[in-house]
C-alpha cells in the first residue's frame, strides 16, 4: 500500500502550497463545465480568471473540458496535440469507440474531477454510478429552484425550510433538470459553492450542505503607478461624457462636471437583480434632489441585454448631431487660426472683430439648428422588440422618470452588453466601469455577484446587498465596508420600502461627496482588491481537490483540515482617516469647493476625520411598496 500523503494548507500569507509529501505528477485535475471558452455569464468568468492559479499549480497535467463551440474553438482555443500519454491514449480510444470510458493502463493517475453547475453534472452522476477511481467535486453556481422562486412573487428566504421541493420543481417543469443537480450534488465526494448564503439554499433546496464555500476571485491587474486607476477612471469617463453630449442634444441644461454616473449590469432579470428597487430609489432619489435644489444631475445607465431590433434613430442621430457639433467648431477653429497665424506673419495684432466672418457664422447657426429637437432624450437606445410588456420600461412609465429637464435624475437603459466596436457608445465593460462613478447592485437573488467585484478592483464603489454572497463576504471581512465605498444594503432583515429607502439614502449622500471625497474614497476601495483576488481566493479550491482526494483515496491521501489561525478570521480595519464614530464625522467633514477639490494635493495619511462620507443619515419618504420582511433561517 503507498504511504498516505497528508494533504495540508500550509500557507495563509500567500497562495497555499501543497504539501511537501504530495506528488502532482501522479495526479491529474479536469474541470468540467458548460462555460469552459464558452461565455454565457459568470461560470465563464470563474473558470478563465482562475486559469492561469490553476495553471501554475498543475501545469500540464490541468484540463478544461467544455462544449465545443466552434466560433469559440476559432477565436478562443489553440489547437495541439495532447502531451501526457495516458491522455493521448484516452482520446485515440475516445475517437475510435464515441465516448466511452476505456482508459486501461498499468498506472493510472489519481483524477480529480471538478464539474460546475448542474449542466455538466451528469458527467459526476455517470463517474460514481460506473465505480470509476476518480475524486470528484460539484460545485453549484446558483440552485436551479431557488433562481425560479426567487424569480416569482415568493417569499424565498422566509419559506426557505418550508418549500416541498419535488413539487416546487414539478409546477415550474423543471423537474428532470432539479433531479440531475440534486444527484450531482448528492454523489460528489465533496459539493461546494460560491457563498455562504446559498450554501443555506442548497442544504434546504438539494438536501445536502456544501462541505466547503468556494467563493468567486478574479485576476487582479496591478499597476506600476499606483494611481493609474484613477488617471483610467478620468479617461473613461470623458468618453461617456461625449456620449452623453450626443444622448441629450437640445437638452444639455445640465453641468457635466457636476454629473454623477451610477449603472447597474448583468443577465435581465428585473427582481433577481435588483433593477426594480434600484429604479423606485431613483424616483426618490429625483424627489430629494429636486426639494434640495441640488445642482447634481445623476445618469443612471442599465445595461441589461433584451431581445431588440438594433439602435434607434433618435439615439444614433443624437451622436450624429454632436459629431457635426465637433466638426464644425473644429473648421471653425481651423479657420480662425488661419486667419490668425497669417495676421502675425505681417506683424499685427488681429483685428478680433473680423476674425469670423458671414461663412463662419452660417455655418455655426446651421449645425446650432441641428440641435433643436421636439422630444425629450430617448431612455431606451435601442427599438425594444417587446417594449410593451418591457419590465424597466413599464417601471419607468409608472414612476415618471422620463429625462425631462425638471429631473435631477436622467436614465438610460442600453439593453445590449457593451462592445467597444458599438457605433453609439463605443467602450467595452471594463472601459465603461472604471468611467462610472458607482456600480449599484441591489439584488434579491445573487449566489455571488461578479459585477460589485470587478467594480471593487478597478477601484469603483459599488452597493450589494446582503443578499448577495459578495455583500456577505465582505461585511464578513471589512471591518466598516462603507468607508471603503463598499455599501451594503439590507435586504434581508428590513422590509421591500425600508430597503429602498435605505438604497435613496445611499445614493443621496454619495451624491453629496465632493470631487476630492470620491477620489479619496476610489483609492480606498482599489486597496481591497486583494481580498478578491484569486492568489488569496484559489485556497478553497485547494482545499475543495484535498477534501477530494482523501475521500476517493483513502488509503494514499489524509486531508488535514486547516486550523483556525488569527489569520482566518482576518478583516480589514476602518481606514486610518476614519473617524471611530460617525457622530464626529459629521462635524469634521468640511464642503469643498470643486475647484479646490481639484488643486489642492492630498495624501490619505493627513486626512484625518474630515474626508467621512456620514451614510447613515436617516430620513423618512412616503411608502410605496408593500412592507414585506425578507428575512432568512438563523446562520448555523
Ligand atoms: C481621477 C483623476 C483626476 C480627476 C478625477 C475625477 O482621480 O486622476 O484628475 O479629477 O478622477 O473624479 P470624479 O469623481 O469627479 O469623476
Ligand atoms: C451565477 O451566474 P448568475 O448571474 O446567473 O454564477 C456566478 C458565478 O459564480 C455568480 O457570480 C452569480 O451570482 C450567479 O448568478
Amino acid at each position: 500500500m503507498p504511504l498516505a500523503r497528508s494533504l495540508s494548507v500550509t500557507s495563509l500569507s500567500g497562495l497555499e502550497e501543497w504539501d511537501e509529501e504530495f506528488d502532482r505528477e501522479d495526479a491529474v485535475l479536469f474541470e468540467i463545465a458548460w462555460e469552459v471558452a464558452n461565455k454565457v455569464g459568470g461560470i465563464y468568468t470563474v473558470i478563465q480568471t482562475k486559469a492561469r492559479l490553476t495553471c501554475e499549480e498543475w501545469g500540464e497535467n490541468y484540463f478544461l473540458v467544455g462544449p465545443y463551440m466552434e466560433s469559440s474553438v476559432r477565436t478562443q482555443v489553440e489547437l495541439i496535440e495532447p502531451c501526457n500519454a495516458t491522455l493521448r491514449r484516452t482520446i485515440d480510444k475516445m475517437n475510435s469507440s464515441g465516448c466511452k470510458y476505456a482508459a486501461q493502463c498499468d498506472e493510472p493517475p489519481h483524477i480529480v474531477a471538478h464539474f460546475h453547475e448542474w449542466l455538466a453534472g451528469l458527467g459526476l452522476v455517470l463517474c460514481r454510478q460506473r465505480q470509476l477511481p476518480v475524486a470528484t467535486i460539484f460545485t453549484t453556481h446558483a440552485t436551479l429552484l431557488g433562481r425560479y422562486l426567487c424569480a416569482g412573487s415568493v417569499d424565498f428566504y422566509n419559506k426557505l425550510a418550508e418549500f416541498n421541493v419535488d413539487k416546487e420543481a414539478g409546477d415550474r417543469q423543471i423537474y428532470h433538470r432539479y433531479c440531475l443537480e440534486r444527484a450531482a450534488a448528492r454523489c460528489a465526494h465533496v459539493f461546494t459553492t460560491v457563498s455562504q448564503i446559498t450554501a443555506i439554499e442548497a442544504e434546504h433546496l438539494l438536501k445536502r450542505k456544501p462541505d466547503i464555500v468556494t467563493p468567486n476571485g478574479l485576476n487582479v491587474k496591478k499597476f506600476s503607478a499606483m494611481h493609474e486607476f484613477q488617471n483610467l477612471h478620468a479617461q473613461s469617463k470623458a468618453r461617456i461624457q461625449e456620449f452623453v453630449r450626443g444622448h441629450f442634444y437640445g437638452h444639455l441644461d445640465f453641468n457635466l462636471d457636476k454629473t454623477v454616473f451610477l449603472f447597474i449590469a448583468g443577465r435581465y432579470e428585473f427582481s433577481n437583480k435588483g433593477a426594480d428597487l434600484f429604479l423606485e430609489a431613483l424616483a426618490r432619489l429625483n424627489y430629494l434632489l429636486r426639494v434640495n435644489h441640488s445642482e447634481v444631475t445623476i445618469i443612471a445607465f442599465f445595461i441589461m441585454p433584451a431581445r431588440t431590433n438594433n439602435f434607434n434613430v433618435e439615439t444614433l442621430k443624437g451622436q450624429a448631431v454632436r459629431k457635426q457639433l465637433w466638426d464644425t467648431a473644429q473648421t471653425v477653429k481651423e479657420r480662425f487660426g488661419k486667419k490668425l497665424y497669417e495676421s502675425l506673419l505681417v506683424g499685427q495684432l488681429p483685428d478680433v472683430s473680423k476674425m469670423l466672418d458671414k461663412e463662419d457664422f452660417t455655418m455655426m447657426k446651421r449645425a446650432i439648428f441641428a440641435t433643436q429637437r421636439q422630444c425629450l432624450p430617448p431612455i431606451c437606445t435601442h427599438n425594444m422588440l417587446e417594449d410593451s410588456s418591457d419590465p424597466i420600461l413599464n417601471c419607468i412609465r409608472r414612476i415618471g422618470l422620463f429625462n425631462s429637464a425638471q429631473d435631477r435624475v436622467k436614465v438610460i437603459f442600453h439593453p445590449e452588453f457593451l462592445s467597444s466596436t458599438s457605433p453609439l457608445l463605443p467602450m467595452d465593460y471594463e472601459e465603461f466601469v472604471r468611467g462610472c462613478h458607482l456600480g449599484v447592485f441591489p439584488s434579491y437573488y445573487e449566489p455571488w455577484g461578479y459585477t460589485p467585484a470587478e467594480c471593487t478592483v478597478m477601484g469603483i464603489p459599488s452597493i450589494s446587498t446582503n443578499l448577495s454572497g459578495f455583500g456577505c463576504f465582505m461585511e464578513e471581512h471589512i471591518a466598516d465596508p462603507s468607508a471603503y465605498g463598499i455599501y451594503i444594503l439590507d435586504r434581508r432583515y428590513r422590509g421591500v420600502d425600508e430597503s429602498c429607502n435605505q438604497l435613496t439614502s445611499f445614493l443621496f449622500q454619495f451624491c453629496q461627496q465632493s470631487r476630492r471625497q470620491r477620489i479619496i474614497q476610489r483609492n480606498r476601495t482599489e486597496r481591497l482588491s486583494d481580498l478578491l483576488d484569486w492568489r488569496y481566493l484559489g485556497r478553497y479550491y485547494v482545499s475543495a481537490r484535498h477534501m477530494a482526494l482523501a475521500k476517493a483515496f483513502p488509503d494514499t491521501y489524509i486531508y488535514e483540515p486547516q486550523e483556525p489561525t488569527s489569520a482566518t478570521g482576518f478583516r480589514y480595519p476602518r481606514p486610518a482617516s476614519v473617524p471611530p464614530s460617525p457622530a464626529h464625522s459629521l462635524h469634521s467633514s468640511p464642503h469643498h469647493s470643486e475647484a479646490e477639490d481639484e488643486e489642492e494635493p492630498y495624501d490619505e495619511d493627513l486626512e484625518v476625520e474630515k474626508d467621512r462620507v456620514n451614510i447613515r443619515q436617516p430620513f423618512n419618504l412616503p411608502n410605496r411598496n408593500k412592507n414585506q420582511t425578507v428575512g432568512l433561517p438563523e446562520k448555523n
